[in-house]
């Protein structure tokens, strides 16, 4: 394959799974543009919106709603339509899609958590993190501590950090535990979350905890390859791999003197 074949792909990546979450359609910071570029790039079987996909909280107070955002929507519904199974894990924040769910999502499933079985026989669970501090004295604490001090309805990692980031830091480590711990009782081999807008992979103990990230800032998803293994996306990285292709393109072009 040359690399200008690489760099600018026609057919759609066939792959296993997509998760996304932390998306906050109905918000200025919302990247979705980047997101629907992304998702037409792929073709997947599944597709997992792994909480705050919709900002209720924010739509409530004015709306602010342009065509790209559409676009995101859009372009699910025709995934799902395709024969890509798509899965809403609902959270907080997507509270008010539960009425109306049945309206507009088509056939898009909404669920409270989901067990995935990854193409090497792992048990996922895949769940909002603010689920998890309902059954977590410690997660709930910091939360409510912050929430009470800022008067915010979501968790916003870099808000946090500008005013300190000891706490933001125990923060995450505290939310990570509690989930690990909760997946370990549950006898899963990982955990896919999102909520804190922190993309990550990692093993902690017996479990593997890997984390969405977010479409306001970092623009990062997960995706399972066909066999199985499970690549954090960011698109930063991606767009640097797109230039530095299409620069050997050129630079190939050039006519031998
Ligand atoms: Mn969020």
């Amino acid at each position: 394959m040359t690399s200008a074949q690489l760099a600018r792909p026609t057919r759609k990546q066939r792959v296993r799974t997509l998760w996304v979450s932390d998306v906050h359609l109905g918000t200025r910071d919302c990247q979705a543009e980047h997101l629907a570029a992304f998702l037409k790039r792929y073709h997947a079987d599944k597709v997992y919106l792994v909480g705050d996909i919709i900002d209720g909280w924010k739509l409530r107070s004015g709306i602010y709603w342009p065509q790209a955002h559409t676009n995101v929507l859009r372009r699910l519904l025709t995934m799902s339509k395709r024969g890509t199974e798509v899965i809403y894990v609902t959270g907080n924040h997507d509270e008010f899609l539960r009425r109306y769910s049945s309206l507009i999502l088509g056939n898009i499933q909404l669920v409270d958590e989901a067990e995935h079985v990854t193409a090497r026989y792992h048990r996922w669970l895949a769940f909002l993190g603010d689920s998890a501090y309902e059954f977590t004295l410690t997660l709930n604490r910091w939360l409510n501590h912050w929430r009470g001090r800022y008067g915010y309805g979501y968790w916003s990692l870099s808000a946090y950090l500008k005013h300190k980031v000891k706490s933001a830091v125990n923060f995450i480590s505290d939310f990570e535990e509690a989930i690990v711990h909760e997946c370990a009782k549950r006898g899963f081999n990982g955990v896919i979350c999102g909520h804190i807008h922190h993309a990550e992979i990692r093993q902690m103990g017996e479990v593997e905890y890997l984390n969405c990230g977010d479409w306001v800032e970092s623009c990062t998803a997960l995706i399972e390859h066909w066999d199985g293994r499970i690549e954090l996306y960011r698109l930063a990285e991606d767009q640097a791999r797109q230039a530095s292709l299409a620069q050997a393109e050129a630079t190939s072009a050039e006519p031998v003197v």
